[in-house]
């Protein structure tokens, strides 16, 4: 982390950040009335959030301060993506840009996730950019690319990377729209290594001269194939497929438009390719097919995989955007009128997100985590307590962990959320099952605190 010391401006203003930032991680609510405890907190709060002279980028870093886990000498997987938050075609609230196709109007957020190359923990968050459409310049080929919208794609991993500080290593991930040739030698040349799906097929240079990457993959030898418990999309159900992988080294061609002739006129990057058998389809869904290029190494099968599996973990950004809308922090619901507001409230709300994240992450970690790097005390007694009853008679329906770990509070808060844990068809508990139980597990913290007060 940077050695200057960043500040709101004031320590008072400081502290209530931080304790804004508290309060909306433990209730999960972005309802400043919801989470306040009392009337002058509310006050306090909401002059934070309505204040004037924040620095919006201040308050990132300090968030993601807050955020971010020791990344020393691991190697990060920088998971960045972008979402729009939209608030409808008449919203109440003023200061916002077009989204989508431009009926409806609200802004965009683009998080930088940071997990674990090795154990898929999700450390917490490396930055965030919150814009409105049409801030840059524009996205017309003959700008410049740092004028360019997309730009954002290189920006925030750049910011992310400083973020990591003393890390072994970074990959950056992103899907298709993360495929810009200026971004991907940028990271090259910034000692980054990158992986994402391509979305063009574009132009090869040296002895592919003439050929496009498609047409060259397609006369490639399909070199492995394995099953692989894929999770549930917007496009198709969680099953196992059975995948097809084919990979290679090429060279990439500059694109003939770019205005970026100081860029090498090729990049060398390894391609995999993943295509999902027909044999495994479900019904008329799409079946899988990524074109991932990486700047990693790809010479043997071990390898493919190793990449395709830390893609699948791309997956793990789309569970923090539903987190923030209708299923969790509900963002576009809250009560603000203004976006310098709301920009405000999204930063927060995505740590709060980000966080739910690090604790079921870390349920599958080996290593018995303990309890109370994420609960308090008070929570630890309400987990304790609440476990036998959750628990069934039956051996499958106990508490598979041992006390005092994170894993033993995990199963607890899941149940909370409604998972069964018993049934053998039951997948594990997701994200928005673990926020509610996190949601329930806050209302007895309440009630007791409530009780035992004077
Ligand atoms: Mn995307």
């Amino acid at each position: 982390m940077s050695g200057a010391i960043i500040t709101l401006g004031d320590r008072r203003l400081d502290r209530n950040y931080y304790e804004l930032i508290e309060r909306v991680i433990n209730r999960l609510s972005l309802a400043i009335r919801k989470i306040s405890e009392g009337r002058s907190e509310e006050v306090r709060f909401g002059r934070l959030l309505r204040h004037r002279e924040l620095c919006l980028s201040n308050m990132i870093q300090m968030g993601v301060e807050f955020s971010l886990s020791d990344t020393t000498d691991r190697h990060i997987l920088l998971v960045q993506d972008t979402s729009e938050l939209s608030f409808g075609m008449y919203p109440f609230q003023s200061g916002f840009s077009e989204v989508g196709n431009g009926a409806e109007l609200g802004f965009f957020v683009h998080p930088v996730i940071a997990l674990d190359a090795k154990s898929h923990i999700c450390l917490g968050l490396a930055n965030v950019e919150v814009y409105k459409r049409g801030e840059k310049i524009g996205d017309r080929n003959k700008e410049k690319f740092e004028h360019k919208q997309s730009y954002r794609w290189l920006s925030s991993i750049q910011v992310a990377n400083r973020n990591c500080g003393a890390c072994q290593s970074i990959t950056a991930i992103s899907d298709r729209e993360g495929d810009i040739y200026d971004a991907l030698c940028a990271y090259k040349s910034g000692s980054m290594d990158f992986l994402i799906r391509s979305q063009h097929s574009r132009p090869l240079g040296g002895e592919n001269s003439g050929l496009k990457l498609q047409e060259r993959i397609d006369q490639w030898e399909v070199q492995g194939s394995y099953q692989c418990a894929l999770p549930r999309t917007d496009k198709r159900s969680a099953h196992h497929a059975l995948l097809e992988v084919k990979y290679g080294k090429v060279l990439m061609e500059r694109p003939e438009k770019s205005v970026s002739k100081h860029l090498p006129a090729t990049l060398e990057v390894y391609v995999v390719e993943v295509k999902e058998h027909a044999s495994t389809v479900v019904n008329h869904e799409q079946p899988v097919h990524w074109r991932l290029i990486t700047s990693h190494e790809v010479e043997d099968m071990d390898k493919a995989r190793q990449v395709i599996l830390w893609y699948t973990k791309r997956w793990l950004i789309e569970q923090v955007f539903r987190l923030l809308k209708k299923q969790g922090l509900d963002l576009t619901q809250s009560l603000a009128h203004k976006y310098e507001t709301l920009s405000k409230l999204a930063v927060v709300g995505l740590i709060a997100c980000v966080r739910v994240l690090q604790l079921l992450t870390a349920r599958d970690n080996p290593d018995n985590t303990p309890i109370n790097i994420a609960f308090s005390k008070d929570e630890i007694k309400i987990i304790e307590a609440l476990n036998p009853t959750l628990e069934g008679k039956t051996q499958i329906q106990k508490n598979p962990h041992p006390e005092k770990t994170l894993a033993f509070a995990v199963w607890v808060v899941a149940r909370l959320g409604g998972w069964k844990s018993y049934s053998k068809s039951e997948r594990p508990p997701g994200p928005i099952t673990f926020f509610n139980g996190l949601q329930r597990l806050q209302n007895y913290l309440d009630i007791q605190l409530l009780i035992n007060s004077p």
